[in-house]
């Protein structure tokens, strides 16, 4: 029989590592007990999906590019990231009118959106209103969308660097409908890289809190002018 030696103390070191295995081995099961745990040790959700998830994904690369490809092995870590996302900000009914509304969509041609639906539910939970067009958006329906859902911003996520030209077409869209006033931020591996003015955007997050924090800040602006 294999001794497996002594149990190591439960810490957030260990469970950041114990976390990102079971990710990495789509293993959900595992991944939200994991989860649990360092809840239960104090750490806070954000840091779960910037040091956990984002760091599991980030490994991910060599198994996802263009030449190399591994759908299933992907999909698993996908449905575990949905999970432990799921078990940190379960998704209350949309507020009818909540603080504000924000359509939220990955462009054309893109078909990644684990990480736009974690902005999603951070917005959700924060009390904000979120229409979500899924992934595969043209950016016309976004449009019509902020328009239809007077939007006072819209969010893209962009993974995939093809997808750069959409984003460009997003401010011209809007103002095509006389909506100058709606905020456009982006975020996503593909568009974090570039500034706001090479997409022609307002604020490129870097993840999906700091996303949020300049969403409340800009309302906060508002508010205090008024
Ligand atoms: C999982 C994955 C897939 C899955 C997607 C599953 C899904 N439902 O999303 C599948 C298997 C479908 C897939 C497909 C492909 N993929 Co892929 N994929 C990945 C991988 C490994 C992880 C992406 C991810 O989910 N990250 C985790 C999330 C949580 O992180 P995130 O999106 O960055 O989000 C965080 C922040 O950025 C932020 N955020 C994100 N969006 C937004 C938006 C706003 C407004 C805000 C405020 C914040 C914000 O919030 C999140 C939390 O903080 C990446 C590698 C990587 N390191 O990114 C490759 C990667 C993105 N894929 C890549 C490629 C090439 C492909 C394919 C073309 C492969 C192929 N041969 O067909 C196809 C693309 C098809 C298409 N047309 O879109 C390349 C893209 C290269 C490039 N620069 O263009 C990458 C970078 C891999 C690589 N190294 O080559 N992929």
């Amino acid at each position: 029989m294999v001794n497996a030696g002594p149990v190591p103390p439960a810490s957030p070191a260990n469970g950041f590592s114990l976390l990102i295995a079971a990710l990495l081995a789509g293993d959900h099961a595992a991944a939200l007990a994991e989860t649990r745990q360092l809840r239960a040790l104090g750490v806070p959700p954000e840091q779960i999906v910037t040091a956990g998830l984002e760091v599991a994904m980030g490994r991910l690369d060599e198994k996802c590019t263009v030449e190399q490809f591994n759908l299933l092995e992907i999909m698993l870590v996908g449905r575990a990231v949905s999970v432990v996302v799921h078990e940190l900000y379960p998704e209350g009914i949309q507020p009818e009118k909540g603080r504000a509304t924000f359509v939220i969509a990955t462009l054309e041609g893109d078909v990644h959106d684990l990480g736009k639906n974690i902005v999603r539910t951070v917005l959700l939970g924060k009390g904000f209103r979120v229409v979500d067009l899924g992934r595969d958006c043209p950016v016309d329906a976004l449009a019509a969308a902020a328009e239809r859902e007077q939007a006072r911003a819209v969010l893209v996520s962009g993974l995939i660097s093809t997808v750069v030209p959409q984003v460009r077409r997003v401010r011209a869209a809007l103002r095509a409908r006389g909506l100058d006033h709606v905020a456009v931020v982006a975020g996503g591996a593909a568009l974090k890289q570039l500034a706001p003015a090479d997409l022609d955007v307002d604020y490129v997050a870097e993840t999906a809190f700091d996303g949020a924090r300049y969403l409340e800040n800009l309302l906060a602006a508002e508010e205090a002018a008024a």
